[in-house]
């Protein structure tokens, strides 16, 4: 028994940093979009996982690799699925793969197959498919939806960055264990903002780091956010004028967790809190 926790733990310590920022695309992304996708399926492939590919040539890859494995329309949505699952977390085109297969929704609905893999990935904490799947169920009609996650919903929290305070302007969000919130936050200052969700005591770890990234040009690269665990959740950075968003499944745990702005300077006072409860309201 001890050695399997222990296998499992250094299971863990190996696995790659999450990437919640996607990096810049390859250099030869120009030549690879400018391919006919349907010459070959290795080409169709690289478009689902490349970062930088238009929503379009996306869906023409899922057709191209549904058609070669025989399958029609919902083949499409198991493609795209099959490709968050195999890069989740790693690769740059996660969050604009969660984006296509939420725009997927009515297609997705269609058929069971389908519909049993997005439910089950939605009940599993553990699925990098989670809060894709859990965001393209709240996306369907609720008689759609498979009656194990019929009440799926997503919450959006608006906040906007107080101009010229290095604030925001909502600092306390009650929220519920697996209820998954979009924050929305407009940016009406005349500097970049963003917002990250940390873990609970970890504010302090994530403003240090994101501080001595203020420092580096690879920190600003990396839009200042830091490859540690303790970031749950994290924007990139917003323009001024501009409103960004991130989605975060709400853990199982109830406690408080800090959310921050991390541009370098900025987290010892533009932050907030999410109270986890039981009882909070949806
Ligand atoms: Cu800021």
């Amino acid at each position: 028994m001890l050695v399997a926790a222990v296998c499992l733990s250094a299971q863990v310590a190996s696995l790659p940093p999450a990437r919640l920022i996607p990096p810049p695309p390859p250099a030869d992304l120009g030549a690879l979009v400018a391919k006919d996708v349907a010459a070959d399926v290795a080409t169709a492939r690289r478009c689902l996982l490349e970062n930088g590919v238009s929503p379009e040539r996306r869906r023409a890859a899922a057709a191209v690799i549904a058609d070669a494995r025989g399958a029609g329309g919902a083949g499409m949505v198991a493609a795209v699925i099959d490709s968050i699952v195999e890069c989740a977390g790693t690769c740059g085109a996660t969050r604009d793969l969660a984006d296509l297969l939420v725009s997927m929704a009515a297609e997705a609905a269609k058929d069971p197959a389908v519909l049993e893999r997005l439910s089950s990935a939605a009940r599993d904490a553990a699925s990098p498919l989670r809060l894709a799947a859990l965001r393209t169920l709240a996306a369907m009609a609720p008689e759609a939806r498979p009656e194990a996650v019929r009440s799926a919903t997503v919450r959006t929290v608006a906040l906007k960055a107080v101009p010229g305070a290095m604030k925001y302007d909502v600092t306390e969000v009650r929220a519920a264990p697996g209820e998954v919130i979009e924050f929305v936050m407009e940016n009406p200052d005349s500097m970049q903002h963003n917002l990250l969700v940390t873990a609970p005591g970890k504010m302090p770890e994530v403003g240090v780091a994101c501080d001595k990234m203020g420092e580096t040009l690879e920190g600003k690269g990396r839009q200042f956010v830091p490859d540690l665990p303790s970031v749950l959740a994290a924007m990139g950075l917003v323009d001024p004028g501009r409103t960004g968003r991130v989605f975060w499944v709400v853990p199982d745990k109830a406690g408080t967790y800090p959310f921050v702005c991390t541009y370098p300077g900025h987290w010892r006072t533009m932050n907030g809190k999410i109270k986890v409860t039981a009882s909070a309201p949806r």
